[in-house]
């Protein structure tokens, strides 16, 4: 397996929009390992959500783990949220942004379509960090970012605190 480099704001390939993955793809080593390779990559940030947008594969599906324990992988590929209700507001993070937290308010209950790391159609009805998750998940590969969320004058501000922060980390 291996580390995947994460491309970070404000990177104009993470505004990419993602193309639908074939059925067929899905089972080939290629693919497989791509999800094993997503899914180490996510748990060494660490993380518990990474989509491919995020590793410059601009596919659509992520890998998902909000279990304490690390031990409950879950694969969306071609995801579509079908029904939506209510609305939660949550302190969100992001491997592309990292070290900034904000809150956004997004739908409590969603039920999505996808397929499974198998290409077996699956349907899913969630709600709390995982359906947070699955949401902000789903904007990565619409080329959306949390920071989208925010004022421009407070996303300009995260702007500046990133370039600072890779200046000190050279
Ligand atoms: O998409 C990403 O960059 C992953 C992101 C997912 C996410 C987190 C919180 C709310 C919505 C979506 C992250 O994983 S940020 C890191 C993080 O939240 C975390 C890290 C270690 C332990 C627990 C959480
Ligand atoms: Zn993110």
């Amino acid at each position: 397996m291996a580390l995947l480099p994460i491309l970070e704001f404000p990177d104009p390939r993470l505004r990419t929009k993602a193309a639908t993955v074939e059925a067929a793809q899905v089972t080939t080593p290629e693919f497989q390992k791509l999800l094993d390779d997503m899914f180490e990559t996510m748990y060494d940030a660490p993380g518990i959500g990474l989509t491919a947008s995020q590793v410059d594969q601009h596919l659509r599906f992520m890998v998902i783990d909000v279990s304490e324990g690390k031990d409950a992988p879950m694969v969306f590929i071609n995801p579509e949220i079908t029904a939506r209700d209510g609305d939660q507001g949550l302190q969100e993070g992001c491997l592309s942004v990292p070290g900034i937290f904000a809150d956004v308010t997004r739908s409590n209950r969603i039920t999505v379509r996808y397929l499974d790391r198998d290409a077996r159609e699956q349907e899913l009805t969630t709600d709390s960090l995982l359906a947070v998750c699955i949401q902000h998940e789903m904007d990565h590969l619409e080329g959306k970012l949390f920071v989208d969320y925010l004022s421009p004058l407070k996303r300009e501000m995260v702007r500046k605190k990133l370039s600072k922060q890779r200046k000190h980390a050279a």
